[in-house]
């Protein structure tokens, strides 16, 4: 039988079949895993072929293959640090959800995660959550944001999951997709779900006063059918996002305003860094390029201590 995962909780998967029954599944055997060196061989998104076992009176898939991963979201596994953990394959796009404050959300990391999602031509929309909650400072640095990333290409949106406040034009553009929601713990991905289909009822949870971070409400990736034709992956939160498996060469290439400028940059393997008439660096002078853009490339290409660039 064919079908997709719909759950993945590390030993079991949940796929849902052809016919639309939903069967809990195991791995057996070897299959193509495509030369990913990842935790996880089977991620929600995947499309795999199965078959039913029945031992005694239970009744059980066993997943023999993985289709070919249009694309897929990765990230450098919390743990083993060489290891990559795959949070979903074949999306039609992604929503970052953003939040200034409980928790905050640093531009280092919405830049890793754009560059992750350009590799695989994922297109992102940047959610600036919680707006009810700023303050008239945050508001503005908020608009700031919305401005420096739409200018790049990026939709941007303000929304408030909680009071359900733009949570429609978020619906208009799930519209017949598959979708997934991103982002660090707390930042309402749970909650915008519910607020998407109320029936669902996920479970959700105050920021911890301590840390004033989340508190890792959702542990596993799961993705739901909605009643309005569209499918939403809702994710565990993230902490920090390292890049895999990327060449320095091709880092700059997912910075669409970078690439937009190498052709004019002098040598045409800049790497926008000490060479003589880059075309990125006279942008950056007149402030066409954004500093904090530039600041998240270099950090990239270095590899800055906790988010380490690995060399192949
Ligand atoms: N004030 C306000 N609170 C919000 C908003 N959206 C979400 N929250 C609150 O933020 C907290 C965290 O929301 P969750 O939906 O659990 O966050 P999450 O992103 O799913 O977190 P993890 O599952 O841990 O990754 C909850 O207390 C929500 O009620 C909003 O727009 N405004
Ligand atoms: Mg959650
Ligand atoms: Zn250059």
């Amino acid at each position: 039988m064919n079908g997709t995962v719909y759950k993945s909780t590390g030993s079991w998967y949940t796929v849902k079949a052809e016919d639309g029954a939903f069967y809990e599944c195991r791995i057996k055997g070897k299959f193509r895993t495509q030369g990913i060196k990842s935790t996880n061989p089977v991620a929600v998104g995947d499309h795999v072929v199965f078959e039913l076992e029945t031992i005694g009176n239970e009744t059980v898939g066993v997943i023999s293959a993985i289709g070919e991963r249009k694309n897929y979201i990765i990230r450098k596994s919390v743990k083993l640090s060489k290891q990559t953990h795959i949070i979903a394959s074949n999306l039609d796009q992604v929503f970052l959800l953003v939040t200034l404050n409980n928790p905050m959300t640093f531009t280092s990391f919405i830049d890793r995660f754009l560059v992750t999602a350009e590799a695989y031509d994922i297109p992102v929309v940047l959610l600036f959550n919680k707006m009810d909650t700023y303050s008239e400072e945050e508001t503005g640095e908020v608009a700031f944001l919305m401005d420096l990333y739409s200018k790049i290409g990026y939709t941007c949106l303000q929304i408030e999951a909680k009071s359900g406040k733009n949570v429609d034009k978020v619906k208009e553009m799930m519209l017949g997709k598959t979708s997934m929601f991103a982002g660090h713990s707390g930042v309402g991905k749970s909650t915008l779900v519910n607020a998407l289909e109320p029936g669902l009822h996920l479970r959700t949870a105050e920021i911890s006063e301590q840390h004033l971070q989340g508190q890792h409400t959702t542990t596993f990736a799961e993705m739901y059918d909605l009643s309005f034709d569209a499918r939403i992956i809702d994710t565990p939160g993230i902490k920090g996002f390292g890049i895999v498996d990327m060449e320095k060469e091709e880092i700059g290439d997912y910075f669409p305003e970078f690439f937009e400028l190498k052709g004019h940059c002098k040598f045409n393997n800049c790497l926008h860094l000490d060479e003589p008439k880059c075309a990125v660096k006279e942008a950056l002078e007149n402030d066409e390029v954004a500093w904090s853009r530039y600041r998240s490339y270099v950090q990239m290409l270095t590899g800055e201590e906790d988010n380490p660039y690995r060399e192949r």
